[in-house]
This record gives structure tokens, sequence and C-alpha cells, in this order.
């Protein structure tokens, strides 16, 4: 059976890939798994029928026959167990790339997240420009002790895994802040995570979704 992701009918990123559906997309993509979108808008996200399937009103989701998923890291995560590629054989490798996954969206993509809200959500806030730095500093405090561990080796842990989807599509957000060009092997590992012919694919499929809306 074909599984369904939600995306975002409209992105605010007009598909630079920034939503997180892009990094399921990009799951799907590495293993080879067809996947059909459905996508929904953001009055539909709040109403009962997606929060049946997404309590926070939000996307992505999962779905296949009675299975129902949300959070990008769970279905992801659920791709990497259903098919091989993603996550190593080897126990403990494993058990290693799932800790990666985890840091990820739990210790890397948090401060990053405060950036976003503090820039889209807060900027007319009295006390925004005054916390910016703040803010900046903390994402550097967790990009230098990655920087640091990644050091000169192409992924996380050993081979491509589903961690490096996980914490490549989380750096991205960092995109145009400046940042990331003061951690030139992390700006290196992004860029081999977006060279892959699998993230180009599902980058791809997300775009299509908003030229093809704006141009029909
Ligand atoms: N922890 C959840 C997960 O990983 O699945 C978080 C899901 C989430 O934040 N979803 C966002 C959403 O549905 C879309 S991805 N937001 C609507 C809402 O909460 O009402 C976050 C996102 C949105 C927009 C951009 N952008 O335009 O650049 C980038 C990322």
């Amino acid at each position: 059976m074909t599984p369904t992701i939600t995306a975002f009918e409209r992105s605010p990123d007009g598909g630079k890939g920034l939503a997180r559906d892009m990094r399921v997309r990009w799951a799907f993509e590495e293993v080879g798994q067809p996947y059909d979108v459905r996508l929904v808008s953001f009055k539909a996200m709040k109403e009962p029928a997606h929060l049946a399937r997404q309590p926070f009103g939000q996307i992505p989701t999962y779905e296949e026959g009675d299975l129902v998923l949300f959070e990008s890291g769970a279905i992801v995560f659920h791709i990497a167990e259903r098919h091989a590629g993603l996550l190593p054989d080897d126990a403990n490798a494993r058990a290693r790339a799932i800790s990666w996954m985890f840091a990820a969206v739990a210790t890397v993509e948090p401060p990053i997240l405060e950036l976003q809200t503090l820039r889209f959500g807060e900027g007319d806030k009295p006390w925004s420009e005054q916390r910016l730095p703040l803010v900046k500093d903390r994402i550097r405090a967790r990009l230098s002790e990655l920087s640091a561990r990644l050091g000169d080796a192409d992924w996380l842990d050993g081979a491509f895994s589903a961690a490096d989807i996980l914490m490549v599509h989380a750096l991205l957000r960092l995109s145009g802040s400046g940042i990331l060009d003061e951690y030139p092997n992390l700006s290196a590992y992004i860029a081999r995570g977006q060279a892959r012919p699998a993230y180009k694919r599902a980058f791809d499929a997300q775009l299509a979704v908003f030229t093809d809306a704006s141009t029909g």
C-alpha cells in the first residue's frame, strides 16, 4: 500500500524545502518508496479530521492502511525501520544512529527554532532585538559542538543514515542567517546532503506543488 503524507497547500517558504514534509519525502526517496501527498490548508489543519491524525494541527502526517503517524522524526524512523538503507544493520551502530536522530530534533533543532520564532513571530516585540544575540549564541554553542564532533567526516556516524536526513534538514533552517558560514565543515555537510539524488528528487517534488499552483 502506498503511504500518504500531508504537506502545506501553501508553504510560507514557497517551496524552499524548509517545511518538515521535506525530510519525510527525502527518506522515501532514499529508500525508493513511492508515496502520495495530500495537501492541507492552514484552516483544514486545525479541523477535527486533521487533528485526529495530528493532535497539534500540523504537518506532516503519515498514513498507511490503519497506521497513522505524526512527528517528522518518528515518521522518518518508521520509514528507516521498514526499509533497508537508512539505519545500519549492526545493533550498536543502529542505536548510535538513533541517538543522532534524537540529537537532531531534540538538541540541535530547538535553538534554531527559537531564532525562527523570534524573527517571524516576535519581531515586533520591544525586547526582540535585545534577545537576538542571546538566541544566536545558543545556536552557535550547539553548532560548535556539532562541528567539533563531525570534524572532517562525511556523515554523523559512519555511513549516511536517517539521522543525517534529520540533522541536515534542521540545519537548513539557518540558511540565510549567515551563521552557517562560521562552520565550514557543517556547510559542507549540508551541501553533501543536498547533493544526494534523493534529496534533489524530494526537493523538486515539494517545489512542484507551489510552482504548479502558481502557474495553474
Ligand atoms: N515536531 C513536529 C514535527 O517534526 O513533525 C513539528 C511539525 C511542524 O512544526 N509543522 C509545521 C506546521 O504544521 C510545518 S513545518 N505548522 C503549522 C502550525 O503549527 O499551525 C515548520 C515550518 C513551517 C514553515 C517553514 N517555512 O516556510 O520556511 C519552515 C518550517
